[in-house]
């Protein structure tokens, strides 16, 4: 009997990465799918599985939707992804940010307590957590700090995570995951809004990319490495918290730099600076220590960030050329 699996945020770009690995490994994939008035499944057309995924329609903050899909798709692991992730939206959208992002996993730790105890739970936890950082290295014991609508609303997600383990027994796991990129990213974050941005500039459709606070530093890694980070968590006999990272910190202007390179330009040449990018409050610096993921999961991350960056600017110089 192949496995089942549930994944909430399926057409994020985490969640058709780890939908391409689980149905490589011959689950049967559910994804709870939240009504759009547009199309929103460019990024599974993009890897070909569009038509493998079976569709349950549901929004996070519905709880009795979230009960039914796990009702319906009886999963053995349950891949809670689905969020408003984007950290700045969450100052004009604070409460929609609290009630998905902290709510709604409660939504989905209910759901299996009562439907489903043995169903393996893994929650999308983030290093905005982290924010306003009290160690330098930050890591599982390192103490949270958020600084965002987003990071606080994911810190509740975080402990209710936790809670719902020790209460319950139940096997829900947490995987406090850094910055992590690739060609699927959506097109308001950093890393993709400058290889998009650089492609479009080279090719003449766009005149220069404006950006906010490019002193902060980020641990990016690619989302195709992190998403198997994702499913060993939920291999393991004993449920766990785990930092996923790469351990390496680069500011947004080298990260830039980087990516006008792959297309022979400079940077400097372009960049203008808007104070409309800059954040209420920021994360300067964030920097991970994934020891543990890699002592106990075996994990390690195999991208470094010019190769992701190449990835990026090449699949953006391919959609691009297409328009
Ligand atoms: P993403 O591309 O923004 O995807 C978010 C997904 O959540 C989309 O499928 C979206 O659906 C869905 N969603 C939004 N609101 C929902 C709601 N009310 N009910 C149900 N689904 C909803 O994010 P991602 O980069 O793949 O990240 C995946 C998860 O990891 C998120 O929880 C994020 O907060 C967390 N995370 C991400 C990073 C990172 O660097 N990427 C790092 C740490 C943690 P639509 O397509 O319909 O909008
Ligand atoms: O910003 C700075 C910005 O929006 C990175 C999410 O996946 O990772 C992501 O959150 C940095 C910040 O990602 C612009 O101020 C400068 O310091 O790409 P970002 P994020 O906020 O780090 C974490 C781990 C998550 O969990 C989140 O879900 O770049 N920055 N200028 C800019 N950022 C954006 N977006 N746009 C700019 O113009």
């Amino acid at each position: 009997m192949s496995k089942s699996a549930l994944i909430t945020g399926l057409t994020g770009q985490d969640g058709a990465y780890l939908a391409k690995l689980l149905l490589d490994k011959g689950y049967r994939v559910h994804g709870m799918v939240a009504r759009r008035s547009t199309d929103t499944r460019w990024r599974l057309r993009e890897l070909g599985i569009e038509g493998d995924i079976v569709y349950l329609e549901g929004d996070l903050a519905d709880a009795c939707a979230v009960q039914r899909a796990v009702i319906k798709a009886k999963p053995d692991e349950f891949y809670n992804l689905g969020a408003q992730s984007f950290v700045g939206s969450s100052w004009d959208q604070p409460v929609t940010t609290a009630v998905v992002d902290g709510l709604g996993v409660t939504h989905g730790l209910e759901a299996i307590r009562q439907f489903s105890p043995e169903t393996r739970f893994y929650q999308a936890s983030t290093s905005e957590m982290f924010g306003l950082i009290q160690a330098e290295l930050q890591d599982e014991n390192t103490p949270f700090y958020p600084r965002s609508p987003y990071g606080v609303a994911k810190l509740y997600g975080h402990w209710i995570t936790v809670n719902y383990r020790e209460s319950f027994g139940l096997h829900a796991s947490s995987g406090i995951l850094f910055n992590h990129e690739s060609p699927l990213r959506g097109i308001e974050f950093v890393t993709r809004k400058v290889t998009d941005a650089a492609v479009r500039i080279k090719l003449g459709k766009q005149k220069e990319l404006r950006l906010g606070n490019i002193d902060a530093k980020r641990d990016w890694g690619f989302a195709g490495d992190y998403v198997e980070a994702m499913w060993l968590m939920l291999q393991q006999d004993k449920a766990d918290d785990y930092v996923v990272a790469t351990g390496i910190t680069t500011t947004v202007r080298d990260m830039c730099r980087i990516a006008f390179e792959h297309l022979d330009l400079n940077y400097e040449d372009y960049l203008v600076i808007d104070p409309a990018f800059f954040r209420p409050a920021e994360v300067e610096v964030l920097l991970g220590n994934a020891g543990k993921a890699e002592r106990v999961l075996g994990w390690k991350p195999k991208t470094s960030l010019d190769s992701l960056i190449q990835m990026m600017v090449d699949a953006d110089l391919r959609r691009i050329s297409k328009e």
